[in-house]
């Protein structure tokens, strides 16, 4: 396992804070956070992390831990604060020094050009993803990061986690822009993945060397029998999940489950545009966090809703086995799910990379004592990079990187700052960072397998 990038990730909305320094203009979060209703407490990410500031202070962490990789994203409205126009100086300044002082440390700088802070100008007056304009506009601001940071990061991700941008910001409306459509979350997502192709190709004609790809979230799925109904019902749920973002930039269109059950409602590719997609990756980003069952009719007992609101398309329901430990989300832990995952990922897409680009275990952390004694987050941790490792020795399949999700306690979204997944706490009082118990223990998995 030598050149394995074993990494944390985080993303700049929820650590970096300084929202109003250096020129940064507003994104979609800033806005929705100041919505009553929308975010636990009414939080926001006005001070995050303060890794605006501190940053320095969370590599020196890195290197302790051990890590070799980060992951991190680039705010939108820090280099373009509406979106469109001039790079802004001081938002270039920011990550030129984070990426340097990276690289001081051996540490290799993953990089997500979008996690989810889309600049609210976009959005108030563009319309945002369901405008086919953004698809151009985010080829220009991917063309400056490229051109700015491309000498020195090798490693780019366009998109985190389009799925929950489609389908949470436009289908169930619980992400903004909190939109309640069955149609618009197909056309968000049809200009997400043709702005992915355009910055990829982009990318690849600017030659400064270095590989593409996107993070695509997927949770597992098990047959909840051996039917062949239910075996059809977990495929369908895995090819709405991951294959809506993947099969597209992999094959150059929709999963056909999807053509045929969407219909109209999901926009076509032109042959030119299908030419473009197809092999826009260097390798497959996934973020995996929990497995449910699946099934073709309703189980005896039917659990949360995991499909972010639309299950009508698919047709699947979705179950949970209540001998399965939970953590505070709730979310279940169910390691074999991963190494399962990982293996329909190597069947369907053969001869592609994987980089495990997050995975992580939410703990219920009522003060510092708990925090600092964080036992289910060291075992899950455990756990699934023992699946990952067993998918890679015994099952063949070609992991090249796993980043824990999270380096800190961070803005985890529509809950705050009460959902925490850091490996290290950080002090609600002065910021302070502390490593938990889990830092200990990843730096102990890391070390073992080198
Ligand atoms: C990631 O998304 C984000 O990229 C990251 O920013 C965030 O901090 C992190 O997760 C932790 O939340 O209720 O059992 O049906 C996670 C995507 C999609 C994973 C929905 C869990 C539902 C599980 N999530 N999925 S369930």
């Amino acid at each position: 396992m030598k050149h394995f990038l074993w990494g944390t990730a985080t993303a700049a909305y929820q650590i970096e804070g300084g929202v109003s320094e250096g020129g940064r203009g507003w994104s979609v979060w800033d806005a929705f956070c100041r919505i009553p209703g929308r975010v636990k407490g009414m939080a926001d990410g006005d001070v995050g992390c303060d890794s605006f500031h501190r940053f320095a202070e969370d590599v020196k962490m890195m290197k302790l831990l051990g890590v070799n990789a980060y992951r991190f994203s680039i705010s939108w409205p820090r280099i373009q604060p509406t979106g469109r126009g001039e790079a802004n100086p001081a938002g270039i300044a920011y990550y030129d020094r984070l990426i340097d002082l990276l690289l001081e440390n051996g540490i290799t700088p993953f990089v997500t050009l979008y996690h989810w802070d889309l600049p609210l100008d976009l959005q108030m007056a563009h319309d945002g993803w369901l405008n086919p304009e953004i698809v151009r506009d985010f080829s220009r601001y991917a063309k400056i990061c490229f051109d700015a940071f491309g000498d020195r990061v090798k490693h780019w991700i366009t998109f985190n986690e389009p799925w929950c941008v489609a389908r949470l910001g436009h289908g169930s409306g619980c992400f903004p822009p909190g939109r309640v459509s069955d149609s618009e979350p197909y056309s968000a997502g049809h200009h997400m993945l043709l702005a992915h192709a355009h910055a990829a190709r982009l990318f690849r004609e600017g030659s400064g060397g270095g590989v593409i790809g996107i993070a695509n979230n997927c949770d597992f799925r098990e047959p909840l029998t051996d039917s062949p109904e239910d075996r059809e019902a977990a495929q369908r749920s895995l090819e709405f999940f991951y294959g809506w973002f993947t099969d597209p930039v992999v094959f150059g269109d929709y999963p056909r489950c999807m053509r045929e059950r969407v219909g109209s409602r999901l926009p076509e590719f032109t042959t030119s545009e299908q030419a473009l997609l197809k092999g826009s990756c260097d390798f497959l980003g996934l973020n995996h966090y929990t497995t449910l069952y699946a099934s073709a009719t309703p189980p005896a007992e039917q659990s949360a809703d995991g499909n972010g609101g639309m299950n009508a398309d698919q047709e699947v329901y979705l179950s949970a086995d209540p001998a399965w430990e939970q953590n505070d989300m709730p979310w279940n832990i169910v390691p074999w799910g991963f190494r399962k995952l990982l293996n329909w990922i190597a069947a369907r897409y053969p001869g592609y990379a994987v980089y495990v680009t997050e995975n992580g275990c939410t703990c219920a952390e009522p003060d510092a004592a708990a925090a600092l004694n964080d036992e289910q987050r060291c075992r899950f941790l455990r756990d699934y990079t023992a699946a990952m490792q067993t998918a890679i020795d015994e099952d063949g399949v070609d992991v090249r990187g796993y980043f824990c999700w999270t380096l800190m306690d961070n803005f985890e979204w529509v809950h705050g700052y009460g959902k925490r997944l850091g490996l290290i706490r950080v002090s609600p009082d002065n910021l302070e960072r502390v490593p938990k118990a889990s830092f200990y223990a990843y730096r102990e998995i890391i070390r073992n397998s080198r």
